[in-house]
């Protein structure tokens, strides 16, 4: 499921130039169990089945190198921003633990992991998710990542400006729906003066 996403333009486009690489990992490999097994029972009762540390904890020594990140995804985590995005991009590698039935165990967020993070307040049945998100965010801020126009700052003041393209009107249930005017005008002063008015945050 994380490698159809990873394969798509932007990220696909990155990885070609060779400013990131993104694999996957599959924590079973790790499990050092016939059964391949990477889930329990939780301590002191309870429903559903917890990921186990262990197996985690072999897979990060493995695979985090120097200057890595390691990041545990999940609902309760600090607030996942542009500003993480930014701070994330300055590490060489980035490790995300992505967790599946009830849990994973404590362990894994107090002794492994560097920090835990949440895309936002909502339970989903996985990190993958999360962890993609993240992903895309933080490719952004890599230098060469994105193209020409769109990087011209990183501080971009366009995001949040209404954009419209061809045609200039069309009918929409019935009403008729135009671009407006000023950015028809060629007036390039007035048409800053409209974006900067415009934007939505
Ligand atoms: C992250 C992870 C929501 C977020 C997540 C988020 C599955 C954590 C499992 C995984 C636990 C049970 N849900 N908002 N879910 O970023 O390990 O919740």
């Amino acid at each position: 499921m994380l490698d159809s996403y990873v394969n798509e333009s932007m990220l696909m486009r990155a990885q070609e130039k060779k400013l990131l690489k993104i694999e996957t990992h599959d924590l079973r490999d790790f499990s050092g169990d016939k059964h391949h097994k990477v889930d329990d029972r939780q301590y002191g009762g309870g429903p559903g089945m917890v990921l186990k540390a262990e197996p985690i904890y072999k897979a990060v020594k493995k695979i985090a190198k120097k200057n890595a990140r390691v990041i545990l995804l999940s609902a309760t985590g600090k607030k996942f921003d542009v500003k993480a995005a930014k701070r994330l991009s300055t590490y060489s590698q980035l490790v995300f633990v992505c967790g599946r039935y009830e849990g994973v165990d404590e362990r894994v967020a107090k002794y492994i992991a560097d920090e835990e993070l949440s895309i936002g307040d909502y339970v989903l049945t996985g990190g993958e998710l999360p962890a993609m998100v993240i992903i895309d965010a933080v490719s952004r801020h890599i230098l060469g990542v994105l193209g020409k126009q769109e990087s011209l700052e990183e501080n971009r003041l366009d995001v949040g400006v209404p954009v419209y393209t061809r045609p200039e009107s069309m009918v929409i249930d019935k009403k008729k729906r135009t671009v407006p005017p000023v950015l028809l005008s060629g007036d390039h002063k007035k048409i800053k003066e409209w974006r900067k008015k415009a934007r939505k945050k």
